[in-house]
């Protein structure tokens, strides 16, 4: 009984490692040529956009998911290069097998970073702090990579310390720690506190977790609807959720970026059935039955860059004229609105078992390009494939 209840309350040991300006750092070590100078990954059209820069030329204010052009003006000697998916899947699965001989409760949340569990973990006297720089060091003997770790009692936490010391350091939050270093975090570091809730809270005079924690629960439900909850923990540093190794799939989708704005109307139903073909294919390879979907939804970037999405439980059957239907509904609540990107997905039923991934379909579903990435504190969004921007 006391052990149980030991157990229960025993302060949870989490590492949060992050590998180091990823796709680039890869091109810079199988390209010397690069090394030492400005350089980013990504689509030199047009239309192209960043996935990641190197340290050097985030200087001049270029990172992710900046279009070319402009990082071009930012810094004109940046150099460019485009993406080799299969040279980074290489070096996450060898980064994958140092980390499981510390731990098997690992969950993997994109190419270049995962959270490690290693409260039992026998190595190293149990000592977080020496297994994270242990890790480190071996990444780097293996695979030439630098990498950032964030060690606390929980999963947000250990996030919020990777970046600490970025890069190619670490940042330990112990848990008497937590309640002077909250106050003073930024509330836009929250990983899902994206712009547009950030500029919300910003009127709301919300600048930092010292601020959210004046507020009640009730206030912060009031203003933030179902995310009041979690906002209400994290500021203060509270996060249950267990590092979870059984991942489990909860959605399905594909999206495209134009290479030019787009009308939100019927003009683009040819792209639409291209999707929905697409994504039909993609369901029947990974074996997945209309019966297991839940509902469909549509999303839309328009051209400044918002996103919405629309979900409608009535329709389950993964058909063009249920797509339509969709776009029909979007286009006539957003009239003579232009737009960069269309994507379509399924949401799936809840059945654990059917959907489970293993790590290697999860390194194969994870997007190769993921732009796009989500504001939201749910995993789910981390899974899902994309098909590749045009540009
Ligand atoms: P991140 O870990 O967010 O970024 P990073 O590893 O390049 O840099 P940092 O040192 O700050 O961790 O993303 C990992 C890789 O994912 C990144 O190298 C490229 C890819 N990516 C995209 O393709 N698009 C995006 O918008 C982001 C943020 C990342
Ligand atoms: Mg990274």
């Amino acid at each position: 009984m006391l052990e149980n209840s030991t157990k229960k309350n025993q302060v949870r040991k989490i590492i949060h490692i992050d590998m180091d300006s990823f796709y680039a750092s890869v091109e810079m070590r199988d390209n010397p040529k690069l090394r030492n100078l400005p350089i980013a990954v990504g689509g030199k059209g047009k239309r192209g956009v960043l996935s990641t820069a190197n340290y050097q030329a985030r200087s001049f204010g270029v990172h992710s998911a900046m279009s070319t052009a402009l990082a071009l003006k930012r810094c004109p000697n940046l150099i460019v290069v485009p993406g080799r998916h299969h040279a980074y899947k290489e070096a996450s699965i060898q980064v994958r097998e140092i980390i499981k001989q510390y731990t098997e409760t690992i969950q993997p949340l994109s190419l270049d970073e995962a959270y490690l569990d290693v409260t039992d973990s026998q190595a190293l006297n149990n000592n977080a702090t020496a297994i994270a720089r242990s890790i480190r060091q071996e990444i780097y003997q293996k695979t030439k990579l630098t990498c950032s770790a964030g060690i606390a009692p929980n999963k947000f936490l250990a996030k919020i310390a990777s970046d600490w010391k970025k890069p190619n350091g670490q940042f330990t939050i112990k848990p008497q720690d937590i309640k002077t270093f909250m106050p003073e975090l930024d509330l836009y570091k929250i990983p899902g506190i994206g712009k547009v809730t950030f500029n919300k809270m910003k009127k709301l005079n919300l600048i930092k977790c010292k601020d959210m924690q004046k507020l009640t629960l009730i206030e912060i439900e009031n203003f933030f609807g179902r995310m009041g909850r979690r906002y209400f923990e994290l500021c203060r540093g509270i996060d249950q959720s267990e590092v979870s190794s059984n991942r489990v799939r909860k959605s399905m989708s594909l999206e495209r970026t134009f290479s030019e704005d787009f009308e939100l109307n019927e003009s683009l139903y040819s792209w639409l059935e291209d999707l929905v073909v697409s994504l039909q294919k993609n369901l029947q390879k990974k074996n997945i039955t209309e019966s297991q979907v839940d509902h469909l939804f549509i999303k839309i970037k328009f051209n400044n860059f918002t996103i919405k999405t629309l979900e409608r439980s009535q329709y389950q059957n993964v058909s063009l004229d249920n797509y339509k239907k969709l776009l029909n509904e979007i286009s006539s609540k957003n009239p003579n609105r232009k737009i960069r990107l269309m994507g379509i997905g399924i949401k799936l039923k809840e059945n654990k078992n059917s959907n489970q991934l293993s790590f290697l379909s999860f390194l194969e579903n994870l997007s190769d390009v993921h732009l796009d990435r989500q504001e939201s504190l749910d995993d789910k969004f981390y899974l899902q494939p994309y098909c590749h921007p045009m540009d």
